[in-house]
């Protein structure tokens, strides 16, 4: 074995100084690698560097890696395959695109000059998208089931403007960009649409696919569809092969921690279906993404050392020649010397700044300029703007096999605004473009436009019968027809019966057990059911255990994409640790992230591969709403069907967990979003009945609906379900009679008392001592106090809408046989139960009781204490209200 340095000359060598002390030797060491690589090629070049760093590692020199490479194409120009289209009709018809979308935004604006818009971001990403389009993205067809395309929320205008020319939205619906409300389609049920600001499922069903608009959620979630993907593959359940996740991101998004967060596990995962292309314009909002370094440099670091495959995107074709006639390497050293800000500084600039700025820093730059005049200098191409290097990058990419690809696409914010936008620090926001700027833009992209046409910024659309037109159509009938395209198109899955495999809750007959135990057994018998079992996606963030799911393991396998590669320690037990490829338990570490993330890949499968699929998510309930509450925002945009199930629930359930996991604020949040149902079930049987009616709606009814659910680690007696209260527990609360308090004799007291979750057996006791102090309680069980709320307000617009009848509210209807005060008691904030004071019957006093403020570390009874809510605190509050005692 080699001898390590020793340490002195080790010092020397990584104190030395930057110059080369022996340019002759250093010349035959590179003349020798280069006869190398000439003589054997490539890979023989490769494996002797390998070699000598495996040298240089021996001999400890303290010699690592430079992960970052010359600010220079990762594509040799000998290497790009001929552009496989017409370069001048795609880039005629990139000019119509960016003219369109900046019409749009500019005549939103004239308009009404609140609607906002931005034009400068689609400026930059024209190009990627429509590389993209021309030749890349597949649409879903009978045969192919479609890319999935995540678009850069701000160029949402780009994507509306090639949808103008494709013939799927009009003149009048891009004049409604931004006003869905006033768009006649909205106001009368028929004629333009309104336009969403950014891609919004939920507001364009049949249109966007994945919501953007919230800075890194795009990233993560594209990450977590291409794994599911394979799911599904690696399931047999779809042959997902062929099918690619693109992405176009923005540079400054790249900083947001969801953006990061997943980059190892789509290398791990070897997601070659995934290609990431980073819009690096180098501005985000406020100016440089990084002024004083270079974000592409960055990233480049930051994706290899993560493991993906990066090609940098950074100069186009014009730039070419340019490199080839620079023998010294002035430019790659030029560059090498130029931060962000200044490069932008260069975007913004002109021609002639460019030339004494830029290439006038250094003799051998300036002599490259040299017969060029300031103009060219000026339309000198950044990578990302030259249809066919991104072409070439993106061929590359799809073509990579055994790593998630990421481009890293160089281009200008604001590219052809001149001096309305290129460059500016304020071109995020710029809409506002006067006549010339427009003229300007007409001449820069050499649209065939009249002034009159250009100065009133009107749309434009080629002939039906033109070559543009003809040929824009042909691209996308090769991939498939058009995109963005949102099909919801899928088979029902029958659902079994809820005997069949949640008997024992619904007639539990006292037995003691929590909901979360209940759930966790009607979760495995679900999997057993023959046609819903496959269907079935159980995920988890490294809590499996803590919710008694360990079983789960060997019954049904944790998904792995390369199977068990190791006997488990615990392999001849019955709860052993079983990986496999098939495994359908979606395991996914301490990334409450990346598992919000998975389930909405399951959950929206029903619509993004026509395959439903019935995800339960089931997490610390703190670590859901609270934690990723946008993630969740964000899959409800997509009309997601499945289940979470928030775990651990309530305040108090935890004895001993403290102020960051005691959750008291999910129901609150979860009932802000319009498409959950949000229940906390105090009973197996009502957890039962509750799961059943979600598995009826989503997965045979196709409602776009999504359940959550909390559950709890309390062990209790666990009651039948009364007959015939199922309607009423999905509707949100039940008289609940199985109590077993002798009333008092004498009833001239009254008083109803409201209970949820874990809260309930608290005010049954409540109302046992109650009757004992001769007052009568009836007690209610509050199964969903966000549907009671939502059921009201339904009656009041019927009402304030002048309605006859309107109809009472159901909980005012529920309440309406009893007499005396309302105390409500839940494990959480007091303006979850408040959330119904308005619905309730006439003149009746209403107290709430709740888990306002930071958790505590104790135990159950002295945390219900602590809060107020326990028996104890409610009959105190109930003889409060009487007004007696
Ligand atoms: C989570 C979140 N935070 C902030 C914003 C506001 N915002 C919208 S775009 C933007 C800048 C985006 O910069 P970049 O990602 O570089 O995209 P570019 O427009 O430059 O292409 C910001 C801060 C947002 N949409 N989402
Ligand atoms: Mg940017």
């Amino acid at each position: 074995m080699n001898a390590p340095i020793p340490f002195d000359p080790l010092r020397a060598l990584i104190d030395m100084p930057l110059h080369d002390p022996d340019p002759v030797e250093t010349a035959e060491w590179r003349a020798a690698f280069v006869a190398l690589a000439d003589a054997h090629g490539p890979e023989r070049a490769r494996w002797m560097l390998d070699e000598l760093a495996r040298l240089a590692r021996a001999q400890r020199i303290g010699w690592e890696p430079d992960l970052s490479t010359p600010y220079v194409n990762s594509i040799a120009v000998d290497a790009q395959p001929a552009f496989p289209g017409d370069l001048a009709m795609e880039e005629r018809l990139a000019s119509l695109m960016r003219w369109n979308a900046l019409a749009m935004v500019v005549r939103a604006n004239q308009a009404y000059g609140e609607l906002g818009g931005h034009i400068a971001s689609y400026a930059s990403a024209a190009d990627l998208f429509e590389t993209g389009f021309n030749h890349f993205f597949h649409a879903r067809t009978d045969a192919h089931r479609g890319d999935l395309v995540f678009f850069q929320p701000h160029s949402a205008p780009g994507v509306y403007a090639r949808a103008f020319l494709e013939g799927r939205l009009g003149e009048e619906d891009l004049r409604h960009y931004r006003q869905e409300l006033t768009a006649p389609a909205f106001t009368e049920g028929q004629g333009a649409r309104g336009l969403s600001s950014y891609p919004h499922p939920y507001l364009m069903p049949d249109f966007w696919q994945f919501p953007t608009g919230s800075m890194g959620i795009g990233p993560i979630s594209s990450i977590y569809h291409a794994r599911f993907m394979r799911y599904l593959t690696h399931r047999n359940l779809l042959d997902c092969e062929g099918r690619k996740v693109w992405g176009v991101f923005g540079d400054g998004e790249m900083d947001e921690p969801e953006s990061m967060s997943a980059l190892t596990l789509a290398a791990r995962e070897r997601l070659d279906n995934l290609v990431w292309v980073v819009n690096c314009n180098l501005q985000r909002l406020d100016g440089p993404v990084r002024g004083n370094g270079r974000i592409i440099d960055e990233l480049e670091k930051l994706f290899a050392g993560a493991g993906w495959n990066v090609i940098k995107l950074v100069w186009g074709s014009d730039w070419d020649g340019l490199f080839a006639r620079d023998l010294t390497g002035a430019l790659v050293r030029a560059f090498s010397n130029t931060v962000d800000g200044q490069m932008q500084t260069f975007a913004a600039k002109d021609g002639r700044y460019n030339r004494d700025t830029f290439f006038g820093q250094d003799p051998e730059l300036a002599r490259l300029a040299e017969g060029m005049t300031d103009e060219q200098i000026d339309h000198l191409k950044r990578g990302g703007h030259d249809l066919v290097k991104i072409h070439a990058a993106y061929a590359a990419a799809a073509a990579h096999r055994g790593r998630p690809t990421v481009i890293l696409a160089h281009t200008k914010k604001g590219y052809g605004m001149g001096s309305a936008g290129q460059g500016k620090m304020t071109t995020h926001s710029q809409k506002k473009f006067d006549d010339t700027d427009l003229i300007a833009f007409r001449d820069r992209f050499k649209l065939p436009l009249t002034d009159e046409q250009a100065t009133t910024a009107a749309f434009y659309k080629p002939a039906d019968d033109s070559a543009e037109m003809r040929y824009l159509l042909a691209k996308r009938a090769a991939l498939g027809g058009s995109m963005p395209r949102r099909v919801t198109d899928c088979d029902t899955v029958a659902k079994p019966d809820i005997g069949a495999y949640a008997q024992f809750a619904v007639a539990a007959a006292g037995k003691e057990m929590s909901t979360t135990m209940a759930f966790v057994r009607m979760l495995g018998n679900l999997m057993k059911d023959k046609v819903l079992g496959p269907r079935v996606v159980p995920i988890v963030a490294d809590e499996a255990r803590t919710f008694g799911m360990a079983n789960l393991f060997k019954q049904v396998g944790i998904y792995s994409s390369v199977g068990q590669r190791y006997a488990p320690e615990d392999i001849g037990s019955v709860l052993s640790y079983r990986e496999a490829t098939d495994g359908q338990i979606l395991e996914e570490g301490i990334s409450e992230a990346g598992a919000i993330a998975s389930w909405t890949a399951a959950a929206t499968s029903y619509s993004v591969h026509g395959l439903a699929m019935l995800p339960f998510y089931i997490y610390y309930s703190m670590f859901g709403f609270q934690r990723v509450g946008d993630q969740i925002w964000a899959a409800a945009d997509q009309r997601p069907r499945g289940f979470l199930l928030g775990a651990t629930s309530g305040r108090t359930t935890l004895g001993g967990e403290g102020l960051q996991h005691q959750d008291g604020s999910s129901h609150l949040i979860a009932a802000t979003i319009p498409n959950c149902k949000a229940y906390d079930p105090a009973f197996a049987g009502e957890m039962a009945v509750i799961v059943d009616a979600g598995i009826r709606e989503m997965m045979v009814e196709q409602k776009d609906v999504f359940y959550y659910v909390t559950l709890m680690n309390e062990n209790y007696a666990q009651p039948d379900l009364p007959a015939g209260a199922e309607a009423d527990v999905l509707r949100g609360c039940y008289r609940f009679d199985g109590w077993k308090g002798a009333q008092p004799a004498s009833t001239e007291a009254k008083v109803t008392l409201l209970g949820s979750g874990a809260i309930l057996t608290e005010v049954v006791k409540a109302a046992q001592m109650l009757a004992e102090e001769g007052i009568a309680a009836e007690v209610f069980s509050v199964t969903s106090w966000s549907e009671l709320a939502r059921d009201g307000r339904v009656c009041e617009q019927r009402a304030l809408a002048g309605e006859a009848e309107p109809g009472a509210p159901f909980i005012a209807r529920q309440l309406a046989g009893g007499s005396g005060p309302i105390i409500a008691a839940t494990d959480y904030v007091r303006s979850v139960p408040e959330s119904v004071r308005a619905f309730l019957p006439q003149g009746r006093r209403f107290l709430t009781l709740g888990t306002d403020g930071f958790g505590r570390s104790d135990t159950r009874a002295a945390l219900r204490q602590f809060f107020g809510v326990d028996a104890q605190s409610i009959v105190r509050a109930a003889r409060h209200a009487l007004g007696s005692r």
